[in-house]
């Protein structure tokens, strides 16, 4: 082999808080509203991509975890990344060349091979699309050097997968729905960075690792087209639910923003339930944990709100508390959920005392 341009890059998952359900554009992917989230941290739940540029590559091809190799022919939604990116590339080239910079390499020319891979269960509905967009555009804007704002890249990891918008931000992340037509103003914003709220921890409780009934895809234009409470959802709710989270974000206030997000998580699937025919996320154990997490707010003298449940389409749980909180919260599930909680030993001192 000749020559060969090289970048590897990893990016985390998000879970939102204000969910996004519905596209009023499904080839640009424009969401019904706007959505927020927070990116997780650990490095145990995120993608790694490696992307390799030559002129020797006769084809761009894809491989994903390892072994598998994808047909990415058909895949619209990674050509329009590849597409975008190879456009803005290909701009930086002829501006270098106008500037008279001898040796601009003619990236934009050459097919790519790309690898990812998550380090977490792809089934396990953990947004592996967002992490794995997310990873693909940021690690194609590496290597081609662009200089683009990180904004700007979220409108392309956007046409890959709707929530992928989120993920190249950290910390708390809006995905601002926009008004234009061409999808230039539906883009991701940073609220704030992960250390501004250090104290907030998100806990996932994996009640399922088999792949989900219905897509998000299909499941949110289904709902598009058949839910009437959707609409009151986007015209009444989330506008609202947005500057009020935000603002508890900004003012550290969990109180408020564990009741958002748990009002949110209702919502989001009584869309769900409102979509003719119905579709079903959780099951008995996602609303048991609902039933625990609700039990355990309101069993503390003073009613405080301690813990926040959210689900997205899939029946698995995740728990935002507040650090001091989380030794507790792991004795609960470990109480209620006997034999699931791994790693519990440093946690599970007196559960009897829960609840008292
Ligand atoms: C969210 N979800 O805001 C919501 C909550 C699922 C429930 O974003 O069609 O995989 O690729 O844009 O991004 C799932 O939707 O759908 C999702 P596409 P995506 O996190």
């Amino acid at each position: 082999m000749s020559r060969f341009y090289e970048k590897t890059s990893t990016s985390p998952v998000n879970i939102a808080v204000i969910k996004y359900w519905g596209k009023r554009d499904t080839t640009l992917i424009l969401p019904t509203n706007s959505s927020l989230s927070v990116t997780l941290s650990q490095e145990n739940l995120q993608s790694k991509t490696t992307i390799r540029a030559s002129p020797d590559f006769k084809k761009t091809r894809l491989w994903l975890n390892g072994i598998e190799e994808i047909d990415i022919d058909n895949n619209k939604r990674l050509q329009n990344c590849l597409r975008e990116t190879r456009y803005l590339r290909k701009e930086y080239e002829n501006k270098l060349i106008k500037e008279g910079v001898k040796t601009v390499i003619p990236l934009s020319e050459y097919n790519v091979h790309i690898c990812s891979e998550n380090n977490f269960p792809t089934a396990a509905g953990l947004a592996s699309s967002a992490s794995g967009f997310a990873c693909l555009v940021y690690t194609l804007a590496q290597l081609y050097e662009l200089p683009v704002s990180t904004t700007e890249l979220s409108k392309i990891a956007r046409q890959g997968s709707g929530s992928a918008c989120r993920s190249l931000f950290g910390g708390f992340v809006a995905w601002e729905l926009g008004s234009q037509n061409d999808g230039s103003d539906s883009q991701a914003i940073q609220i704030a960075p992960k250390n501004h709220w250090p104290e907030l921890e998100a806990l996932i409780c994996i009640v399922s690792d088999a792949k989900k009934g219905v897509s998000s895809t299909e499941g949110m234009q289904n709902t598009v087209a058949t839910s009437p409470l959707l609409q009151h959802r986007i015209e009444q709710v989330v506008p609202e639910r947005m500057k009020s989270i935000t603002e508890a974000i900004l003012n550290r206030d969990f109180q408020k923003f564990a009741e958002i997000t748990m009002r949110d998580s209702n919502q989001f699937h009584a869309v769900c339930l409102d979509t003719y025919p119905p579709i079903f996320y959780l099951n008995d154990v996602s609303r048991a944990i609902i039933r625990v997490i609700t039990e355990y707010n309101s069993s503390n003298e003073f009613k405080k709100l301690k813990a926040a449940y959210t689900f997205d389409a899939g029946p698995n749980a995740v728990i935002y508390t507040l650090r001091e909180n989380v030794p507790e919260i792991i004795n609960l599930i470990a109480k209620y959920f006997p034999g699931n909680v791994k790693n519990d030993k440093d946690y599970f001192s007196d559960p009897d005392q829960l609840f008292a």
